[in-house]
């Protein structure tokens, strides 16, 4: 837990094999300072291993999500005013400093991630959720890829994600308006897996997780290989899925998984 000024920006809580992290922020609806991004990263690399983790939500604090990059700590970058480099020089080692091992880390982790969007989801923040695995939503959360409201191009991984999950023409349209979509929209466009009354979005995304958290090792293969399928062409993604199916057959869970369906009963799965 990372604490600044007797306050945890980052909230994380455990229960059973759920692992979930808050940002904790709101007042400024979560954005991203430095140590929010350095908490956030630790947090998801301490995850990958600890292997009594099995399924990680991530959530935010207050009325927001997470509103994307701090604008206040950005926009102290005068030109020129950051270690002699230019604005453009410093947004860059920033993005790579703390963004790309952040998404890199979120989308490697070997188990599912899921974001419970409970409020508007902006600019960074708004892939933040997009790099998770699985997203739900609150009625009134909101999206926007604000970037452009601003002068910038999408990032933290929004111009892979985008595409990916809504077409080119969608992906245009949200890089390049940045207008604000409701949950429903988002539910519409491919965005989210689904849309929640406000009050039940905690009980929803824990009950999807715990779901998670008890289902096979072959959970963080599936991942592996749906996200491999991006970059593939049929014959390397048929090989990846018998790389994968390899490992999966040599997991504790497989013979749990046959042994119970065998013997008519529930497997349980330990995620091994
Ligand atoms: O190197 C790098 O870091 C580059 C990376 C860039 C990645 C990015 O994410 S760029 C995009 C950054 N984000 C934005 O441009 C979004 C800015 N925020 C907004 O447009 C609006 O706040 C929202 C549409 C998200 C929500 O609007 P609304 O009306 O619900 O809330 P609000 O009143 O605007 O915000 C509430 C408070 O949060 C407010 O503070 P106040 O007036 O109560 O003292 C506002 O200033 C603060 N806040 C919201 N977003 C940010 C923020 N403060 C700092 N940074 C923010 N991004």
């Amino acid at each position: 837990m990372t604490t600044v000024a007797g306050r945890a920006v980052l909230d994380v809580g455990r229960d059973g094999g759920v692992l979930t992290l808050t940002m904790n922020r709101p007042d400024v609806l979560n954005s991203l300072d430095d140590e929010l991004l350095s908490a956030l990263l630790a947090a998801f690399s301490a995850a990958a291993s600890d292997s009594a983790v099995r399924c990680v939500v991530l959530t935010g604090a207050g009325r927001g999500f997470c509103a994307g990059a701090d604008l206040s700590q950005v926009s102290g970058l005068g030109p020129g005013s950051v270690d002699g480099r230019g604005v453009g020089a410093a947004l860059r080692a920033h993005l790579q400093e703390h963004y790309r091992p952040l998404i890199s880390v979120i989308r490697s982790l070997d188990k599912p991630v899921v974001a419970a969007v409970n409020g508007v989801a902006a600019g960074a923040g708004m892939s933040l959720a997009l790099a998770c695995d699985l997203r739900v939503a609150a009625e009134s959360a909101s999206f926007l890829q604000a970037f452009v409201r601003i002068g910038l191009v999408p990032d933290a991984g929004s111009t892979y994600f985008l595409p990916r999950l809504v077409g080119m023409g969608k992906a245009m349209e949200l890089a390049m308006l940045g207008d604000r979509i409701s949950a429903a929209d988002a539910l519409a466009a491919g965005l989210v897996n689904a849309v929640v009354p406000d009050a039940e979005l905690p009980s929803a995304a824990g009950a999807l997780a715990a779901r998670l958290a008890t289902g096979p090792r072959s959970l963080g293969l599936i991942k592996r290989a749906l996200y491999a399928s991006l970059d593939s062409d049929l014959p390397a993604q048929l090989a990846v899925e018998e790389d994968l199916q390899a490992q999966a057959g040599d997991t504790a869970d497989f013979t749990e998984g046959v042994t119970a369906f065998l013997s008519k009963r529930p497997p349980h799965f330990k995620g091994r």
